[in-house]
This record gives C-alpha cells, sequence and structure tokens, in this order.
C-alpha cells in the first residue's frame, strides 16, 4: 500500500544530534505542493529518497532518512545521519545536498544557503595548509592587508610585456601580481614562458626593494596538466598557485591541494562562475557554502566580492564571507549562515577585487579590516597617467 512517503522525512519534533549535518534551505513549494510535502520531498531526495510504493523498509534504511524538522517561512532546516556522507569527499556532499533537489518540478525555487558540518565529518578534511598566520610569515607581511593587481587589458599581452606590467607592479609597492581568470597558455603567452619572464622579474623586484615579492600564476586547466605547472611553478621558486575552483570543480582542487601543499604553494582560489548559481536570492547555492567547501577543501585565500566594486555582492554577505573563511567559530547569521565550529581547519583570507580603485579601498578596509588580500586591477592600469606610458607614447598625446 502506498505510504505519503514524503512525510517519513518531516519531524519537527525532531532535534539534531551533535553528529548530524544540518542544512539549511530556502524554498518555494511548485503550486498545488504544500510546505510539508515540499520540505518532505528535498529531505528524501538528498537523503535515501524514493517515490515508489515502500516496501517494508529494514531498519538500516530508516535510519538514514534525513529529517526536515525546522519549517520557518520559507526556509527549512534538514538534519542528515553521519553514515550518510563519505568520510572527506566533498563532491558526495554537493551531490547530495546540492544535486538533484535543484531540478524537483515539486519546487517553484530552491536555494542552498550553509550547511553546519559536524566536528567528526570536519575532521576529515585537511583545510588550508597555511593559514593567514602562515601566510603572513612567508610572505612577512604583518599588520597590514596584502596587495595585489591584475595587468590589464585582461589577456593580449605576450609572457615578456606580462612580465614587465609585473615588475612595474611589485617596484609600485604591492605584494603579488595576479594573472586574470581567464589567462592560462594562450599561444602569444605560454603559461612556461609567463612563469620563466615572472620569476626574472621577480628576482629583480625583489633584489630591489628587499621584501617578498610574489604571484598568482594561473594554472586552471585539467587536472593533470594543473599538477605539472604546480610543479613548475615550485621549481621556479614560487609560493602560490592561482586555480579557477568552480570551472575546476571541487574534486581537482581537492587533488591539488594536496599536491601544492606537497610542494609549498598555497592555492589562490579565483571564483569565476559563481555567480551563475549564486546570484539568485531564490535559486542556487550562496557565496557562503562555496567559500565554506573552498576553506574545508584548503585553499588559502578566495575572492568574497567588494560590496563597493562592479560585482554583484552586499556589505552584510561580504561580512559573512569574510567570518565563513576567517573565524575559528563563524557564528549564525539569519537566514545566511549556520553556526560552525572549524576545529582544526585554518584560516583563509577573504580577498576583494572587482572594480576596485584606490578612492574605495577606505569602504572596502571597513568592511573588512586589514586580514585581506586586496586587489586593484583596472582601478590602477586603468589611470590615465599610466595607460599612455608603456607602450612608448605619452599620455596627452
Ligand atoms: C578584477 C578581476 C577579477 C574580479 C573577480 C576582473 O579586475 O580581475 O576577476 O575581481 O570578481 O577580471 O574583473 P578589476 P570577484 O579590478 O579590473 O575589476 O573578485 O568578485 O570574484
Ligand atoms: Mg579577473
Amino acid at each position: 500500500m502506498a505510504i505519503d512517503w514524503y512525510e517519513e522525512f518531516v519531524d519537527t519534533d525532531h532535534t539534531p544530534g551533535p553528529d548530524e549535518l544540518v542544512a539549511l534551505y530556502y524554498f518555494e513549494p511548485a503550486a498545488g505542493i504544500s510546505k510539508e510535502e515540499a520540505v518532505g520531498r528535498i529531505a528524501s531526495e538528498s537523503s535515501t529518497g524514493t517515490w515508489t510504493t515502500l516496501f517494508t523498509m529494514p531498519p538500516r534504511m530508516r535510519d538514514l532518512q534525513a529529517k526536515a524538522f525546522e519549517i520557518e517561512g520559507n526556509y527549512v532546516k534538514i538534519a542528515y545521519p553521519l553514515a550518510l556522507w563519505e568520510e572527506g569527499n566533498a563532491p558526495q556532499l554537493l551531490s547530495g545536498i546540492a544535486g538533484n533537489v535543484f531540478g524537483m518540478k515539486a519546487l517553484e525555487s530552491l536555494r542552498l544557503i550553509d550547511a553546519s558540518l559536524p566536528a567528526d565529518y570536519l575532521r576529515h578534511f585537511k583545510g588550508p595548509h597555511f593559514g593567514m598566520e602562515g601566510i603572513r610569515d612567508m610572505m612577512k607581511v604583518h599588520g597590514r592587508p596584502l596587495t595585489g593587481a591584475v595587468p590589464k587589458p585582461k589577456v593580449g599581452f605576450t609572457a615578456e610585456e606580462h612580465a614587465e606590467v609585473g615588475y612595474e607592479t611589485w617596484m609600485g609597492g604591492f605584494d603579488f601580481v595576479k594573472d586574470d581568470e581567464n589567462l592560462t597558455s594562450l599561444s602569444f603567452n605560454r603559461f612556461e614562458d609567463r612563469v620563466r619572464a615572472m620569476t626574472t622579474m621577480r628576482d629583480r623586484a625583489e633584489q630591489e626593494t628587499g621584501d617578498v615579492k610574489s604571484a598568482f600564476i594561473n594554472i586552471t586547466a585539467d587536472t593533470e596538466t594543473m599538477k605539472k605547472r604546480a610543479e613548475m611553478l615550485a621549481d621556479y621558486g614560487w609560493n602560490y598557485a592561482m586555480i579557477d575552483v568552480v570551472v575546476t570543480g571541487t574534486a581537482a582542487v581537492a587533488t591539488l591541494r594536496d599536491h601544492c601543499s606537497d610542494l609549498g604553494l598555497a592555492i589562490h582560489a579565483h571564483r569565476a562562475m559563481h555567480a551563475a548559481f549564486d546570484r539568485d536570492e531564490k535559486h542556487g547555492i550562496t557565496m557562503q557554502f562555496l567559500a565554506k567547501i573552498m576553506r574545508l577543501i584548503g585553499v588559502a585565500q578566495i575572492h568574497t566580492g567588494t560590496a563597493v566594486g562592479k560585482l554583484v555582492g552586499t556589505k552584510a554577505e561580504a561580512t559573512v564571507l569574510a567570518d565563513m573563511v576567517r573565524e575559528k567559530h563563524t557564528n549564525a547569521v539569519d537566514h545566511m549562515a549556520l553556526d560552525q565550529d572549524w576545529g582544526a581547519i585554518k584560516s583563509a583570507f577573504p580577498v576583494s577585487s572587482g572594480g576596485l580603485h584606490p578612492g574605495l579601498v577606505p569602504d572596502v578596509l571597513d568592511i573588512y579590516g586589514s586580514d585581506l588580500v586586496l586587489l586593484v586591477s583596472g582601478g590602477i592600469h586603468g589611470h590615465p597617467k599610466h595607460a599612455g606610458r608603456r607602450h612608448g607614447h605619452h599620455a596627452g598625446n
């Protein structure tokens, strides 16, 4: 006989145990679907799920069922038994709580806001290799934001031209030169050539300034190529690799996290493509959840927006994101973040970039404080005095 099976997955008397994983969603039921049915279907589809008439279920299966236990307006909290989740497997977590559920006809929309991870789950993840203090010691920069700039236009320079701009950037006082997200290894600027040219310029800038100079050189490609590119960076004395973490995916980032740690490389995580799923407040996955996953896997820093620059993101979001990556304990924020104790997982730097120019820097420091990687790019390379100098003609003629 047919049981209204989704009711098995709703229990508003349930109190999550200390070893249960809790996910917070925003949801809108489709027409004709009650909230109870909607949340029961989300809990079902993201755990043991079934829609056929149930046979008499063995106890083990029943114990694995998720429970929607708190419905408040269009927000629901769902508790998941620990046994549902493979130790240390971030892709599998996403397939569970951020997989089929987005395509259910029973829902008009669904947004995964955050998930609070129990200690017994968290301890299987390595987290950042260095942590913010480790990065500061490595760069010998304390008490101020770390700074960098991206040669603009995004692509078009040869490796030598790119390195020349890099030299000017370092001599201008910046700690880092960052590749743009779509610069990898192009016919006019091969990765290997750029590494060699940048190494020469870095050594010169370090000699002339006495400071540690570094770069976020973009290794984004298939995983095997990324591993080889990381090895070349280490061979040439670099201490960072840049990865576009959304387009490469959590599995590749996890593989490279281990490889880069062995090589002594920190990972700069660019988040290009995040706005495909985190911009719509009613559907998709929040940036704070992406930031949580990437800190868990172990990037050293991740772009978290500027709230004042050219790309989407509010001040409240930037603050939640900064806490998500920096704090030992992330406090719950209504409908934005769940309480999270990070245990032994080290901190990661928020990176503020995107449409920044010196005039906006005070606003950004207001939001983030000084534990930050601050990138100004178009904001300096676009400077009227700067534009003409590089190519032999003088601005103004
Ligand atoms: C910034 C940037 C970064 C954005 C990414 C760009 O350059 O290099 O990719 O910061 O956005 O290509 O736009 P500008 P976010 O400073 O010239 O804008 O940091 O929000 O992920
Ligand atoms: Mg860019």
